[in-house]
């Protein structure tokens, strides 16, 4: 018979399996070994992890979303505003709402925040996936459409901190920077 497909593909001669040993059996052990300690460490990491958000999250649509961005930005763009790198940043009265849009390629608004206050930042994204990384605290959360993230955040010292995507989400994804400032 003649086994060929009409794909030019061969099926496998009976008893093709041979089961792993040497090397390969280290390789998939040790794989094995990792993913049972990741499964044990992933829910251990939500709970005690300090870079771990609560999992607050609010399903909304994307338009929404920005119109949200657009009515906070209107609001707090006051005379306290500063126009640094050709962009003003929002200064929001604390204690409050501050919102952050992901948009291929950009985070909007910059936002300027004061130590030792309490914030809810809600992010979203108003196309696709994102990935929201603060630089230097390496705190990095999944920016998924059609869900609002709500992080309770307390900035513990000033400077300027850096938001970098850690998501391929297009062809001008590197330069997709955007910038918090803490006074
Ligand atoms: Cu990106």
């Amino acid at each position: 018979m003649n086994q060929e497909s009409s794909s030019g593909l061969e099926c496998p001669k009976p008893g093709w399996f041979q089961a792993p040993s040497g090397n390969e059996r280290t390789w998939i052990g040790m794989a094995v070994i990792w993913c049972l300690i990741l499964s044990v460490m992933m829910p251990y990491w939500h709970f005690r992890g300090k870079q771990n958000s609560t999992g607050e999250a609010y399903r909304v649509k994307p338009a929404d979303f920005v119109k949200r961005v657009e009515a906070f930005v209107k609001v707090n763009t006051g005379e306290e505003s500063l126009v640094e790198d050709g962009i003003a940043p929002v200064v929001p009265a604390p204690p409050g709402e501050v919102y952050l849009l992901a948009k291929q390629f950009f985070w909007f608004p910059v936002l300027k925040l004061r130590s030792g206050e309490t914030y809810r930042l809600h992010i979203s994204s108003a196309d696709v996936q994102h990935g929201f990384s603060l630089l230097p605290m390496n705190m990095n959360f999944q920016i998924v459409p059609g869900y609002d993230h709500v992080l309770t955040i307390k900035p513990q010292a000033p400077g300027t901190y850096h938001i970098v995507c850690n998501e391929f989400c297009g062809i001008g994804h590197q330069q997709m920077v955007g910038k918090i400032i803490v006074e």
